[in-house]
Order: structure tokens, then sequence, then C-alpha cells
């Protein structure tokens, strides 16, 4: 398949660890997945779903201790414990590959190697990274074809001597207590063993795109961010993009595809993409551009319907594998909570228990696991943007940091200059949502939504921000934004009605970066004046909007001490321009 020495070399010695009864190259055609669909079916490992209603739809479910991403066994094996900084589970490498050997010698006897070659971003873009993966899950080929451009034209892009990143997944036993899923920056390479479930298997996504890739990113000077790629049009035509990055529950799949309300027809959101972004400098024009390195969306299911995201629902209706959701046994279609308010009577429960659906979920149990996911195809997405495989990626007007806060921040926020924005970035935080209504949640800090996803020091995470903003005119730079859709009332009321509403946001967004309406200075940046905030057609009172864009002096002083207490982890190794703008900040408030 290849004469690429480097490839022939790894794949020895993986062999030899492993030890597969067969191996596969993934070439990529279409006979070749319908073949493995066919096995993945007979095995019981998938379930065909409808064919009428939903065609090329398969549905997986994982072990009941296999469900989500497992932070407490995600590793940074770098030969320096600092450099994995305070926010990563650490091993020195010898150790950890001592290890994992252990647990993979022999771990595929009996089954077969699936080797799959895939690119993160266009085959060919200058921003793409190429993968190699070898996993004995049929699950995981299927998904990365999805996830990823595979195959045939990724080796030949590769070429003879091309580098790539040494992916090795076997899901083993799936023994949550030998469960790693391992990073080794400096080799880059990285090992995930006994798991079966997405985040921790997929390794082109969270692993690669975000972990492996930031700290490429800081070593060849560009950035792999936690972000929604969207492209914004006007009624005249012109399109501009904006990056966003919010913690997890804030919604980024549903604004990554929003559809603005009626009264702002001639609006229109394209999506570039839900969950990562590639950002590099163009040396043509000195502005960032962005792209997506993923290929089809990995989205929680639960909260999904005709009204909070119509273009995902779309994209799930076709050649999409769900993962943990409930089966409607009456006709073989899928089913979540937040779809409809109509379970169906004749149900699967995600574990794979039969029930009646209805009165399973009037007793108060979930047919769908809460993080059950759809791996759907990009290019099903009703508005996928026509710049999605631009190999030169979409200029970025705008970038915005968001979280979910009863009280503290308002609607929206405009950051002073480059440095304080990274410095909004990396105080994000959200409040968990358990919180009954009316109390405020407990606050989480998620520094650009990456806390999980650094591949190195978070300290020198944020330095490379700056370095990046050193490498930019300030005109040329994005601008930075911070935005709050949850900000609440004091009966614990949502006080602005989002989704489609959160275009007029964006909006003033853009009319910002165009210079055309002025913002009121406060401690904490730039807030709009009501007047420019498009509310026509809203059910929403003078009072409130005060509220919504409101900055609190009590709120603050308490989260600048949260503040406080975060970066103190970070010791001498905390850029001066972050405990800078903290002291600026703290002064502006006291002021
Ligand atoms: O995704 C959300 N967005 C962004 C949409 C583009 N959600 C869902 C969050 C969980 C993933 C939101 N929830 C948003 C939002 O803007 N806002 C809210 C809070 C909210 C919930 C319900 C209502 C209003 C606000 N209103 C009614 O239910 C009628
Ligand atoms: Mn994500």
């Amino acid at each position: 398949m290849t004469n690429n020495k480097k490839v022939l070399t790894w794949l020895e010695e993986m062999k030899a660890l492993v030890k597969p009864s067969n191996i596969v190259w993934i070439d990529g055609s279409e006979e070749q997945l319908e073949a493995l669909r066919a096995e993945a079916v007979s095995t019981g490992e998938m379930i065909k779903l409808n064919q009428e209603k939903l065609p090329g739809c398969y549905y997986h479910r994982t072990a009941e201790n296999d469900v989500a991403r497992v932070e407490d066994r995600t590793f940074i094996c770098t030969t320096k414990k600092e450099d994995a900084g305070p926010n990563n589970n650490w091993m020195a490498p010898a150790e950890m590959y001592a290890k994992l050997k252990a647990l993979y010698d022999g771990s595929m006897d009996g089954r077969t190697m699936y080797i799959i070659p895939y690119s993160m971003g266009p085959v060919g873009s200058p921003f793409s990274k190429i993968g190699i993966e070898l996993t004995d899950s049929i699950y995981v080929v299927l998904n990365m074809a999805i996830m990823t451009r595979i195959g045939t034209p990724v080796l030949e892009a590769l070429g003879e001597d091309g580098d790539f990143v040494k992916c090795l997944h076997s899901k083993k036993d799936v023994n949550p207590d030998e469960r790693y899923i391992v990073h080794f920056p400096e080799d880059n390479a990285i090992w995930s063993i006994n798991s079966a479930y997405g985040g921790n298997v997929l390794l082109g996504k969270k692993c690669f795109a975000l972990r492996i890739a930031s700290y490429l990113g800081k070593n060849e000077g560009w950035m792999a961010e936690h972000m929604l790629i969207l492209g914004l049009e006007n009624p005249q035509g012109e399109v501009k993009y904006i990056c966003a990055a919010f913690p997890s529950a804030c919604g980024k799949t549903n604004l990554a595809m929003l559809i603005p309300p009626e009264i702002l027809k001639g609006y229109k959101v394209w999506t570039v993409g839900d969950d990562i972004a590639w950002l590099r400098i163009n040396p043509k024009d000195g502005r960032l551009y962005a792209i997506n390195p993923e290929a089809g969306f990995f989205g929680v299911a639960p909260g999904t319907s005709e009204k909070t995201n119509f273009n995902a629902l779309e994209a799930t209706k076709k050649n999409t594998i769900f993962t943990n959701v409930a089966i409607n046994n009456e006709d073989k279609t899928v089913w979540w909570e937040g779809l409809d308010k109509n379970p169906p009577a004749d149900a699967t429960e995600w574990t794979g228990k039969l029930v009646n659906g209805k009165d399973f979920v009037a007793q108060g149990g979930k047919l769908a696991h809460p993080n059950s996911r759809f791996t759907a195809p990009a290019i099903n997405c009703p508005c996928i943007s026509p710049e999605f495989e631009n190999p030169q990626g979409v200029p970025i007007s705008a970038i915005v940091f968001g979280g979910r806060r009863a009280k503290t921040a308002p609607l929206v926020y405009q950051a002073r200059d480059w440095e304080h924005g990274v410095f909004v970035g990396a105080t994000m935080a959200s409040e968990t949502t358990a919180a009954a209504a009316g109390a405020v949640g407990v606050v989480r800090r998620d520094p650009m939504a990456m806390k999980p996803f650094v591949g190195y020091n978070m300290a020198d995470y944020f330095g490379h921000w700056f370095e990046m903003g050193k490498k930019m005119d300030a005109d040329k730079a994005p601008k930075i934004f911070h935005v709050n859709w949850f900000r609440r009332g004091d009966e614990g009321e949502f006080l602005w009605p989002g989704f489609g509403d959160n275009m007029r946001v964006l909006n003033w967004i853009l009319d910002r970066c165009d210079g055309k309406v002025d913002a009121k200075e406060t401690a904490i940046g730039y807030v709009p004046f009501k007047e420019d905030l498009n509310t026509e057609g809203l059910d929403i009172t003078d009072e409130v909007m005060d509220e919504l864009l409101s900055v609190k002096k009590e709120y603050w002083t308490e989260d600048i001490e949260n503040q406080k207490e975060f970066f103190a982890q970070f010791g001498d190794r905390l850029p001066k321009e972050i405990s800078d703008e903290l002291k600026a900040l703290e002064e502006r408030i006291n002021a």
C-alpha cells in the first residue's frame, strides 16, 4: 500500500506487539466499507436501522462502563513533568510505554487489525496533517470514515517520506480498570486501550486534532482550538467568518448551524465546523485563517430537535451511525430525550433492555444515554459552507468565547484588545447546570474550552496565544468577544431567548468588527448600547435588556478571587500578560 519506510517500520513494531491474526488496509472504497458494515451487522456489533426512513444508517451500543471520555485516565507523557503542566495527568514516557506494552501484548490475537490512513483537513491542504490509526474495531473504522478523510488518497499525499501521527487503538476487553488514553507529543504518538467509545478511540478528533495538534501548533506557529467555525451572510450576500469556543453544554453545535429568526430574513449562517478549528496566519494578507480538520459531526443526540437544531437533525437522516440512543422497535428508527415529546412505546433503551418507552420516560427513566451520539457526514448538513473544503481555509473576523453564567457575564462584550481578549478566553468559566432554578451553580474554569485538550502546559498555551497576537497587526487580528446566552433573572428564568435569536448578537459582533457601531466602555470591556442590538419582534422589555447588558461589581469581585486561585496553580510559568490583565481588571472593577 505504501513505500513510506517510517510507516512500514512502525507497522512491523506494532504487529509484533499486538499480534493480530489478520491485517486489513483501509482503502476508503465504498465496497470495502459496505463489506465491513455487513460484517459488523452479522456479529451484532452494529444494527441496521430502517433503510427506507434512515438510508445508510446504523446503530451501535457501547459497554455500560464505556460511555464518555475518561479524563482521569488520559495522559500527556512528555520527558519533563512540567511540560505537561498542572491540568494533565503525566507519567514518564519510558514508564508508560512499559506499562502499556504489557497491556497491548497480544491484544489483537484472534482479531483483525485495520490500518486506517487518514487526513485531518482536506487531503493535500497546507493546513492538513496525516495520521494512521491501527484498530481492532470495525466501529472505529466506520466512524473514522465519516469523521475524517481516509484511504488511498491519504497515503498518496503522505508519499515516501512524509510524517504522520502514529495512532494505536485496541478495544482489548473494554476493562475500565486498565483503560488508558495516552499521548506522547514528543513522539507524535497516541495509544488508546480498553475503550470503544468515540472520544477515546476516534483518535483523529480530541487526541490528534486538539492535544497533539496544539503541541505541534505551539512549535510550528499555528493554533489548534476547540472552536466552531461559521460564516455569516448578510442581505448583500457578503460572508464573514467567526470562530467560537464554549465549554460543554452551551450549544456549540446549535450555534454553528443556527437558523436566524423570520425578522432577520436575508441573513444566513453557513457551517464550516462545529467542534475544532486549525488556525494559521496567511502571510499574503496577514489575517488569521481557519479550517475544520474534521469531515463529520460527532454530536450529542439528546436535546437535538427540529426546534433546537433543524440542520443537525437533517444531517443525521442518512449515512449516520447512532451510538447509545434508544431504538423505536415499531419501525427501527431512533429516539432520544428532547427529540420530541413522544417516546416510542415499543422501545429498546440504550442499555439494550426492552421497555415500554412511554411508561419508562414517565417514571423518570432515560431511554437514550445523556452522552449518546450521532456520527453524521458534514456534507449532509443543509447549511454546510461552500468553503468547507477550501484548502486555504476562511478568514476569521471575530473570535467568540462564552460560558454559562447566571449573573456575572453580560449577554455580550468585546475585549479591549488582543491581550485582553486572550485574558477573557483564559478566564472562561461555566456554572454547572444541575443546580436548581435560581440557584447559582458551581463555577468550573475552562480556559478557551481547552482545559481537557491542551497537549502541553496550559501556562505555555496562554503564552502561545500572546505570541500569535504579536505576529498580527491589530487591524488584521480577529476581534475578541465574550457571550453568555444563559444570564438569569431573580426567579432563575433565562433572560435571553437564545437559539436563532443569537443571530442578533452575532450581527452586533460583526458591526463592531466593521466599526459600524459605538459601544459602552465598562470595567470588563465594551458592552452594546441597547439601541444597537436589534430586538425587533422580540418580547423583551427595556428593563430586561438593561439587566442582560449590566456588569455587576459584586459578582466580578467574587469571580476575580476565583480567577486568582485558578491561575495560582501555574506558578512562575504563568505569562506576565495574564497577571497584568488580572491586575488591570481588578483596578477597573474597583475604580
Ligand atoms: O444551544 C443553546 N443555545 C445556542 C443556540 C444557538 N441552548 C441549549 C443549551 C444546551 C446544549 C440554549 N439554551 C440557548 C442557546 O442560545 N439558550 C438556552 C436557555 C434557554 C432555554 C429555553 C428558552 C430560552 C433560553 N426558552 C424556552 O424554552 C421557551
Ligand atoms: Mn468538543
